[in-house]
């Protein structure tokens, strides 16, 4: 057993409130929003973050972008726009060692980012 939350998560041994789930990628809510729109787009396999990407085809990255662009259309934020985010490492703050993308919207954004 897999002791990554993210991994359990998309193997539904952990709750979590799912938005899409399809073969090779899952979408939850994050636990902790930032925003009135918060998503965690998460490939199953685990790919321990951004860092890791050359152990990943390009296909399974541009993948997971295109859910998360789809998913962040099917929340209604195409219009008002959102964020994708994905914090890699200890200087931006990553706290789970799987690689996530964060969609984020309903709301006016800063920029620069603290
Ligand atoms: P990051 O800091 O980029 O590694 O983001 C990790 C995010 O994961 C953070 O926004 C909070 C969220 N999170 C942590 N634990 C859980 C959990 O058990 N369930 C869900 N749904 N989200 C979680």
């Amino acid at each position: 057993v897999s002791e990554c939350l993210f991994c359990r998560i998309s193997a539904g041994e952990l709750p979590a409130d799912f938005v899409y789930q399809d073969d090779e990628v899952v979408a939850f809510l994050d636990i902790q929003p930032q925003a009135p729109t918060h998503l965690l787009v998460v490939p199953r396999r685990h790919v321990s973050g951004l860092d890791a990407v050359e152990s990943m085809e390009a296909g399974e990255l541009g993948n997971l972008l295109k859910v998360a662009a789809r998913i962040a259309g099917a929340e209604g934020l195409n219009g008002s726009g959102y964020r994708v985010v994905v914090n890699t490492g200890p200087d931006a703050q990553q706290s789970v060692a799987h690689l996530h993308i964060h969609v984020i919207g309903g709301r006016q954004m800063r920029w620069p980012p603290g």
